[in-house]
Order: structure tokens, then C-alpha cells, then sequence
């Protein structure tokens, strides 16, 4: 096993640096503002989850669906997935990605911690996140942050909103490792790892896109929820004639 995968097992994370080049991260970035612009065209109303002008995120889900250079350069980038590949294994699908722009805001949070699971279980828990940063992530910035070690069970309550009291006094934002990166820097974060990020506190946007696959020998718990379902690498071995479909029809009640 590589010193990687056996830090990535024991910690719930691991930060690789300089996965993209400057180059590439320069038109990876150029791609991502594009995005930005589109999205806001329009007005803030119609921008995606968790964005909010209070909070400073501007997000869209997807950022394959805008841009084929984030599709071949971003999401199948060899040393991106290779690293993946040492954590979930040969096989890697897409769930879907999420970009987030985070500009200065005062309120606490815009994330508090929680776990990802409970929004995409899948069977076996081999979810994992690839946070590729376009721009730099300083704790003033709002860079990730987690609690190292939290990835070993699913907790309940583990959700970002008001439900988990006990969950949040548990694990405040305060208190939690962050970890900084620079532009071209991934950050793979296992989906039971309890994570979160506070606002950004600068006039530097802080830019960077998730990137959610698991292994194409696991599959979701409840194959009605959204998911890409795009194979990253490998082969998915829970496609069928029936859910290769993009939407799949919920039965009637
Ligand atoms: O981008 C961030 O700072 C955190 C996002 C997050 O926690 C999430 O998407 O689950």
C-alpha cells in the first residue's frame, strides 16, 4: 500500500500538491469565470445550491456541463484520477461535481461542519471528493477544514443545517485543521470526513470545484437521486440497459 492510501485511510484526507499545472490551472480558471459569468447573468436568483449573497457563494452543480475543457483537462486529468484511483480503486464514476466561488462575506460559516454521506449514500462508502483549487485557499479565504480521523462511521445528524445541535457543538468550525492549498492543489476528502469552511474574509476569491466520484463496484443506496453516473475511468459494474438512461422515472405511489 502506498504511504498516501495508508494516510488517506487513517486520516479521512490527503492534500496533493501541484496536480495541475499553471498552465493548466491558468485556463482551468479562465473556464471557471466563464462559468461564473453565465450563471450570474441573469442575477443571483438564478444560481445553484448553498449560493447566497449573504454568504458570498456563487455555485452551480456540474461544471462538466459547461465546459469540455473542465471535462477533459479538470475531471479526466490522469494525475488527478490516478490519485483517486489509489484511494476508490481502477474503477470511477462520476456523481456529479459542484463549483463554488466564495467571495468576501462576514456571515459564520457559509458551511458549518457535516459529513457527506447522508446526501449520496452509496453501499459500500467508497465516496470520496476531489477539491481542485483554481485560485489560492488561505484560512482567511476560507479554506476546507475538517476533523482528521472522522471519516471511520457514519454519525447521525452529521448535517451542515440546524438539525444536528449536538453534532455542531461536538465539532464547531473553530477547532478544526485547515488545510490551505494553492492553485493546483487537490484535496481528496473521504464523504464521512466531518468538513466545513467559513466565509471569506478578503477581496481574493476563493475558487474551487468538487469533484464527487465513488467506485464502479459500489452503488447508491437510492438510485432515484441525482447522479452523473459518468465514467471517469474504468467500468461501472452497476449500469444496466434500464438506469443508463439519464433521468430515471420514479415508480407512481
Ligand atoms: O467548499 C467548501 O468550502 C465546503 C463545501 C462543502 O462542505 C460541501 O460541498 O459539502
Amino acid at each position: 500500500m502506498s504511504e498516501r492510501k495508508a494516510f488517506f485511510d487513517e486520516q479521512g484526507y490527503y492534500v496533493a500538491r501541484g496536480v495541475y499545472s499553471p498552465e493548466e490551472v491558468a485556463r482551468l480558471e479562465a473556464e471557471f469565470d466563464r462559468v461564473i459569468q453565465q450563471i450570474t447573468a441573469g442575477g443571483p436568483s438564478i444560481t445553484g445550491p448553498n449560493s447566497g449573497e449573504d454568504n458570498g457563494i456563487i455555485s452551480t452543480v456540474n461544471v462538466q456541463q459547461y465546459s469540455a475543457y473542465w471535462l477533459t483537462h479538470g475531471l479526466l486529468h490522469p494525475p488527478f484520477l490516478d490519485i483517486a484511483e489509489e484511494f476508490i480503486g481502477p474503477d470511477i464514476i462520476l456523481q456529479h461535481s459542484s463549483l463554488y466561488e466564495k467571495r468576501k462575506a462576514s456571515v459564520v460559516g457559509p458551511f458549518r461542519m457535516h459529513q457527506d454521506w447522508s446526501y449520496v449514500p452509496v453501499r459500500d462508502d467508497t465516496m470520496i471528493a476531489g477539491m481542485i483549487y483554481v485560485s489560492p485557499a488561505t484560512e482567511a479565504m476560507g479554506a476546507l477544514r475538517i476533523y482528521p480521523g472522522t471519516h471511520h462511521s457514519r454519525m447521525e445528524d452529521a448535517v451542515a443545517d440546524d438539525r444536528g445541535v449536538a453534532f455542531h457543538e461536538k465539532y464547531p468550525l473553530e477547532g478544526s485543521t485547515v488545510l490551505e492549498a494553492d492553485p493546483g492543489d487537490v484535496v481528496y476528502f473521504h464523504y464521512r470526513t466531518v468538513h466545513g469552511s467559513t466565509s471569506n474574509q478578503t477581496d481574493t476569491p476563493r475558487k474551487a470545484v468538487h469533484v464527487r466520484m465513488f467506485s464502479g463496484t459500489d452503488c447508491r443506496e437510492d438510485p432515484y437521486h441525482f447522479c452523473e453516473n459518468l465514467v471517469l475511468r474504468g467500468w461501472n459494474h452497476h449500469t444496466n440497459s434500464a438506469n443508463a438512461i439519464k433521468s430515471v422515472p420514479r415508480p407512481a405511489e
